[in-house]
């Protein structure tokens, strides 16, 4: 049985040794002096940024030209944008540069989108203007977790969501605080054992 076992994790590995995984070219083009901090998953990431067509050459969206100039907001590492971008905007400082050659597996594959053509191998130049704490950040956990034991009782959340909602200026009554985080709890808390912990509050970061 062990053997068995054995065997076939060998092939596994010989299997995914011969077919190459996609990657992701990145290359950093300009990198400030100053770096406070990186981006990582979970992470909120105010960016600009030109996509190609690796083919013709093509610009096919520019923040620049096609957005009044306005960079966008995109979550990091829970594919809101292409998987591409996910692989390879990490570890990324305020400021910097990047060159991404994004393979179409890792972009919009053999379906294509819009101006992108199936099987299509894009190029983006991105430019990081800002990182915020996503809202399953580790740094959002913490500031919940108010004892420090690792998981979010009812009361932690309902008295972030509170606070949260005052800052935003539209606080909430009583009734529609718990109605809230009883649908959070349903959701999040897994194995309902009345906390949300650390692991069910984080994106599972091994599917990327
Ligand atoms: C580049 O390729 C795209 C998609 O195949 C096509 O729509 C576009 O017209 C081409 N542009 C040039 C300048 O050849
Ligand atoms: C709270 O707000 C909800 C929805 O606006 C309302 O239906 C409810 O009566 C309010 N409850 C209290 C206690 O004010
Ligand atoms: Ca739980």
């Amino acid at each position: 049985m062990m053997e068995v076992m054995v065997l076939a994790a060998l092939l596994a590995c010989a299997g995914a040794a011969l077919i190459p995984e996609p990657e992701v070219q990145v290359a950093v083009v300009e990198k400030p002096y100053i770096c406070k901090r990186k981006t990582k998953n979970g992470d909120m990431l105010l960016v600009h940024f030109e996509g190609f067509l690796e083919s013709n050459g093509t610009r096919f969206h520019s923040t620049y030209a096609d957005n009044n100039n306005q960079p966008v907001w995109f979550t990091l590492g829970i594919k809101e944008a292409i998987k591409g971008w996910d692989k390879g905007l990490k570890d990324m400082c305020v400021g910097e540069k990047r060159k991404l050659v994004i393979p179409s597996s890792l972009a919009y594959g053999k379906e294509g989108k819009g101006k992108i053509p199936p099987e299509s191998t894009l190029i983006f130049h991105i430019n990081l203007i800002d990182i915020r704490n996503g809202p399953r950040s580790h740094e959002s956990f913490q500031e919940m977790d108010l004892n420090d034991d690792w998981r979010l009782s009812k009361e932690e959340v309902k008295a972030y969501l509170k606070t949260e909602f005052e800052k935003h200026g539209s606080p909430m009554n009583e009734t529609q605080h718990e109605v809230l985080v009883e649908s959070i709890f349903e959701k999040e808390d897994e194995d309902s054992d009345g906390f949300i912990s650390a692991r069910e509050f984080t994106y599972v970061h091994d599917e990327l």
